[in-house]
Formats: structure tokens, sequence, C-alpha cells
């Protein structure tokens, strides 16, 4: 505990600070306004002012709690100690949401605060998923217990409330381990929320949430069934409303719903027809994003309610279209046959799809990698398509097998953002590997393709006014910037002394003669790239054909030549996957590859009676076999 400065009657000061992570060059990535708000801190930020709120540490000891968003804010350790002694020197500084790539950053933000003597707690996906996959800690995790900061594993909506009092009595415990049990969170007293001046400094009018947690499938890349579990949890449809209500009496009205596959949240139909109530008949003009697998067409009215629910754009975990790669990662559930069927239902409704794309599975080579893309981009009916690198993400299934097996990977955390190499590949070297994702982006965004994406678009109903800025930002964040879109911003801010631990800090004729000259490129290269979008627009605004624009991707599949394409004949793998799914639909197999690839028409005619041999996910695989909602079922 601090040594109190001030003479005024002690106050609880718990701080929240959700870090970022450092560039290649050891700087703090920080943008004037951030990708969007984060959901973490939004869920710790709104339970600990419920604690404030309920008077935890009793009338005599307020809580006053401070939040921070380092993406867009600057963080001053030495100022945050300061507060704290000020205040009587009691306080807690919650780093909140660190996910592994974040992981040396928060160490370096809690160092600081440890040598000023303040309680800090590290919480997020780094160390739930360490804790959940390793038998032993890493030694990042072990180096910061030996700085005397405190690691809570799990959800804070069970456990925090006994954090902040060991903290107000001095004694803040090494490990918090809630992992064991995951909480109910239908009906959390102090739902997420951020108050707006949160939302405005990220782009656009946007804030998140999560409706549920957990996910039913087994990838073997993901972390979070290992940490969230498999079971679907979900908050309750009043929930929802009250989390809406409270945003868009703050003017916030847009939102991204976190949940890593909404089609899998047990509750979405209620969810849904209490948002689609909050729309029709309330009036309420709000909109979201939302994450989903591949089979979520097949779910019942799910793609008509996300239009009448006020989805605007969706997130696809696409993830590769060789099925070797896919059963080699065990997303068995990702099937080729229906992604032609899925996106083109998307289009239907006029919603945007965006796909993720994961470089790297075993099966991948340069030229392999260059040849999906060409298919994607010919008979796909896809507008964004992101790209990441397979990365054995502490918490997945690929990391707790390569560390018992010894398997070199990169032991610097910072690196683990999905666009660096960090461990072997059998076919290819880590200079091709990086290579190979390094050019995706530049090998999808054409000019080309970017104008038949927007064409695609325009001749599906979409409003490509909104596509626009969506397209720029997916197609120029890695050539402009170099990183992912996910965390890319507007302005890049950088502070000379925000230096990662361990670097040198640099001259400052040195550092801010690049810092400008770093701007001037790239606001020269973010106007010619948007000029160029804008004047794609116009163009095809200006044609009076281009609502009739068909092409193979944009063919419905009953009309389709399956046979010529070569989503479904480019390998064996894919020849295989097809007349599997023919003989699933009870159509026989005739193992010669054209009539192979006509199955895949014939297949998703026939799945939709809803019949499949794979195997169910963990909590379908008894009471739930009839529910109509699964698709897998
Ligand atoms: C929304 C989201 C984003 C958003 C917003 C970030 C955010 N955290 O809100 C954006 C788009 C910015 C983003 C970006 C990225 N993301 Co992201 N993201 C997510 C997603 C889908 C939801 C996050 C969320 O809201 N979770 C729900 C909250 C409530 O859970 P939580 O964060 O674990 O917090 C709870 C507990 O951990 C605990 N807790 C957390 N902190 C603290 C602190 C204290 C003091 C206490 C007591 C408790 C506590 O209590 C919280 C409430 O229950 C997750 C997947 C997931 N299911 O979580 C991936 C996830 C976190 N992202 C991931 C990754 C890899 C990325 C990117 C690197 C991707 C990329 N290439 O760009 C970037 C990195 C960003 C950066 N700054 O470096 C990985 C992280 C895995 C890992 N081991 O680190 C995840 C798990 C997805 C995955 N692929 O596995 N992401
Ligand atoms: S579908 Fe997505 S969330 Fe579910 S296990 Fe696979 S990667 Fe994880």
């Amino acid at each position: 505990m601090l040594k109190p400065t001030g003479t005024t009657a002690p106050r609880f000061q718990l701080v929240l600070i959700k870090p970022s992570h450092y560039d290649k060059d050891g700087y703090v990535v920080q943008w004037l306004r951030s990708t969007m708000p984060s959901n973490s801190l939004a869920a710790v930020y709104s339970l600990a002012c419920g604690a404030a709120e309920r008077q935890l540490l009793g009338a005599d000891l307020p809580i006053d709690v401070i939040a921070m968003d380092e993406t867009n804010t600057r963080v001053r350790p030495r100022e945050i100690a300061r507060r704290i002694a000020d205040n009587g020197g009691l306080g807690l500084v919650g780093i909140v949401g660190v996910q592994s790539n974040e992981f040396p950053r928060a160490v370096d933000i809690a160092r600081p605060l440890r040598d000023a003597g303040v309680q800090v707690m590290i919480g997020g996906f780094h160390v739930s998923g360490c804790l959940a996959m390793l038998k032993e800690l890493p030694d990042d995790i072990k180096e910061a217990q030996r700085l005397g900061i405190s690691i809570f594993a799990g959800e804070a909506e069970e456990g925090f409330d006994e954090a902040i009092i060991d903290a107000s009595r001095g004694a803040l415990q090494p490990l918090y381990d809630h992992m064991k049990h995951l909480p109910d969170i239908g009906e959390v007293a102090a739902p997420p929320f951020l108050p707006v001046d949160f939302v405005r400094r990220t782009v656009g009018n946007v804030t998140s949430f999560d409706a549920g947690r957990g996910c039913p499938f087994q990838c073997s890349f993901c972390t979070i069934i290992n940490v969230q579990g498999r079971k679907s949890r979900y908050r309750s449809p009043d929930s929802v409303e009250r989390i809406i209500r409270m945003n868009y009496a703050q003017g916030v009205n847009r939102y991204f719903i976190t949940d890593d596959n909404f089609a899998r949240n047990k509750d979405w139909e209620a969810i849904y027809d209490r948002l689609i109530k909050l729309r029709e008949e309330d009036g309420l003009d709000i909109r979201f994003m939302i994450q989903v697998d591949t089979l979520c067409h097949r779910i019942p009215n799910f793609i008509d309610k996300s239009r009448r629910a006020g989805v605007t754009r969706v997130f696809i975990g696409l993830e590769n279209i060789n099925p070797a790669n896919l059963i080699a990662a065990k997303k068995r559930q990702n099937k080729i046959t229906e992604y032609r069927q899925m996106l083109l239902e998307w289009k239907r409704v006029g919603i945007i799809t965006y796909a993720g794309y994961i470089l790297g599975f075993p099966h991948d080579t340069p030229e392999s990698i260059r040849h999906d893309l060409d298919i994607i981009k010919k008979e796909l009916p896809l507008d964004m398509l992101e790209f990441f690198i397979l990365t054995p993400l502490p918490g997945s299934e690929d990391h707790k097998v390569l560390s018992e097996k010894g398997v070199w990977m990169d032991p610097d955390m910072n690196k683990y953002e999905l666009e660096n190499v960090v461990t072997g590949h059998p076919k290819m070297t880590a200079e091709e590997w990086q290579e190979a994702y390094r050019t995706a982006w530049d090998y999808y965004y054409t000019d080309d393709h970017l104008e038949t994406i927007v064409r695609r678009a325009y001749a599906s109903g979409i409003i490509i006014r909104s596509l626009m800025p969506v397209l720029f930002w997916f197609s120029s964040a890695v050539p402009v910037e170099s990183v992912h879109p996910l965390q890319w911003g507007i302005f890049r801010i950088k502070y000379r002394n925000d230096r990662r631990s361990g670097l040198p800090l640099e001259s400052p004729f040195a550092f801010y003669s690049r810092y400008a000259a770093d701007i001037a490129r790239k606001v020269g290269m973010v106007a010619r790239r948007w000029w160029h979008l804008k004047r794609i627009v116009r163009k095809i605004e200006a044609d009076p054909h281009a609502k009739l624009y068909r092409d193979e991707a944009l063919t419905p599949v009953a009309d389709e030549d399956s046979s010529h394409m070569e989503l479904y004949t480019q390998n064996e793998a894919a020849r295989s996957a097809v007349e599997r799914e023919l003989r699933v639909a009870g159509k026989g197999a005739s193992g010669n590859g054209k009539a192979a690839a006509q199955s895949g028409k014939q297949t998703n005619r026939a799945r939709t009676n809803g019949k499949d041999d794979e195997p169910l996910p963990v909590e379908q695989t008894h009471k739930d076999r009839s529910e109509p909602a699964s698709p897998v079922a």
C-alpha cells in the first residue's frame, strides 16, 4: 500500500486499464481514435461501478472507479500512483482483458506501479488460457507474480468483490483462480457498459457487449472454448435490452455483439425477438454486427431475423477452403459445400459479410494459398476477407500440444497478434509463411477485385456507401500502417518515452523526424486509396446496368455449374468432402471428380432436411437432438 499524502478521508481508488501492445519498434500502439470500445473493459468497469454503488467497502471507504483504454489514451503510471497516495493510499490497479500479445505491455505498466507500492492485478485471456490448459504457469506469468502482480483467472462476475476487499486490506493474493466454475451471466446486476466518452474516442458510434459466452465446437486453434467453455451461457433478453437502452440514452445506437458465435447462443431467437420489438414497435434505430459460423444459414429463421433485428454486418469464421486443413484444425463443422449457400443467404438480405481466413494450416504452401484466394475471389460472394497467421495462442489446444511436445514457439508474447510466424510449419519456411501473409492482403484486395466486390454488393441491394468505408478499412490497414484492421485506428500516436522495457530511448531528432515522415507517407497513401474506392463507387452508381450484374459467385446454388467450380474440385480432399456430403445426404457417391462436384449442389439441397453424420457438439449430444435450432442435429 502507498503512504497517504493528503489529510482528507480515504477513498479507495479502483483504476482499470485495458492495455495495448507494442509495435515492431517497441512503441505502444495507440491512436487518436481506436477501433472500438473494449467489451472486456465495459464488463469489468460496470462491475466495479456496481461495487462502488453497493458500498462494498462500507460507507467509510467509498470507491472511485477510473477506467482507461490504452489504445486511445496515454497511461501514466506515476500519476496513478500519486492519485492513490493523495486519496489515502488505498487502491487497486486492474489491468483488464489482457490478451497474450498485450501481456508484456501489461507487465511494463505494472512495473513502475509496483515500484511505487501500488497493488496490481492482471486478468484476461492470457492468464485464463494458461491456467485452463497448462500444467505449469509459463515463465512470463511467474515473472509477473515475482513482481508482486496478482493474477485473476476466470470471469470477474464472480470473485471480483473478494479481490477488491482483499486489496482494501492490503492483502491481495498472488492468484485468484476462478476457472473451475464459470458464472451464469443471465441476470448480471451490472451488465457491460461504458460512458459515451469512451465511445467518442473510437471510430464510429459503436459500442460492444457480449450477449453470451461459449461455443459448442472444438477448433484446435481456439482459446474461447477452453476459457469460456463449450456450454452456451447467455444474457437474458431483459438484460440485453437494458444494455441497449442505457447506451441509446447516451446517443450510442450501433453495437458489436462480441459473442464468438452468436448463432450458437442458445437464446439467440429470444434476443432477436426483443431487438425486433425495440426496432419495429418502440422505434429505436439500432444496428448490430455479429459473429457466426458457416452453418448459421441452416438454423431456421436465423438469417431473416438477423435482418429484422438490425444486423448490418456479419463476421464469419470461414478459416479455409481446403477440407484437409479444416479437418486438421478440427473445424469439421465448416463444409465447403455450404459456403456459397450461406454467403448468398446473407447477400439475399443485404447484410455485409466479413470472413476470417487463416494462413498456415498444415497443407498450405505459398502457391496453394494464392490458388485458394483465386478460387475465393471468383466463386465466393464475399465482401471482406481478413487474414490471420495460424498462431498457437495460449489457451488453445494447439498451444497445449506444442508445449507438451516441447516444440519451439517464440517466447515473445507481444508477437502473438496473429500477424507473425511464431512456430514452425511442415511445408513453409518462416520467411515464406510470413511473406504469404503479407502478400495475401494485396492479392485479395486488387483494384479489380475491389470493383468486383462493390459490383456484387450493389447488385445484391447492399448500400455501397456503407460498404465503402469498411472496405477501405480492411483493404488499407496492412499496406498503410502494417497493422491488422482489428488493431487499426485514426491517426497513430507515439510517445518517445513509452517504449518497451529493455529498449533504449531514441534521440528526439531520430524519433520525431521518422514519426513526421511516417505521417506524411501515410496521409498520402490513405488519400489515394480513399479516392480510388470513391471513383469505383461513383462509376458503379452511374452504370445503368449495374443492378443486373451477375458472375459465378452470385450465381444461385441451384444454377451453379458445380462440375467446373474449383471450390469443389480443387484437390482430392475437396472432391472427397463433396462425395462424403453426398453420401450423408443419401445420394450415393460416384467416385469421379465431376459427379462428386455436382454432389455439392445436391447436398446443399438435400441437407436442408437437417440430416448429418457429424459428431454433435458436446452440449447437443442428448436432449437437444431434436431441437430445430441445431443445424447439425
Ligand atoms: C471483441 C474482441 C476484440 C475487440 C475488442 C477487444 C476486447 N477485449 O473487448 C477487438 C476487435 C479490438 C479485438 C482485437 C484483437 N483480438 Co480480440 N477478441 C474479442 C472477443 C471476440 C471478445 C472479447 C470479449 O468481450 N470477451 C468477453 C469478456 C467479458 O471476457 P474477457 O475479456 O475474458 O474478460 C473477463 C475475464 O477475463 C475477467 N477479467 C478480464 N480482465 C480482468 C481484470 C481484472 C482486474 C479482473 C478481476 C477480471 C478480469 O473478467 C472479464 C469479465 O468476465 C474475444 C473472444 C472472447 N470470447 O473473449 C477475442 C480475443 C480476446 N481476441 C483475440 C485476439 C488474438 C485479438 C487480436 C490479436 C486479433 C488481431 N489480429 O488483430 C486483436 C488484438 C488487439 C490488440 N489491441 O492488440 C484472442 C486472444 C487470445 C489470447 N490468448 O490472447 C481472443 C480470445 C479470440 C481468439 N482468437 O482466441 N478483439
Ligand atoms: S467456431 Fe469459433 S468460437 Fe467456436 S470453437 Fe471454432 S473458432 Fe472457437
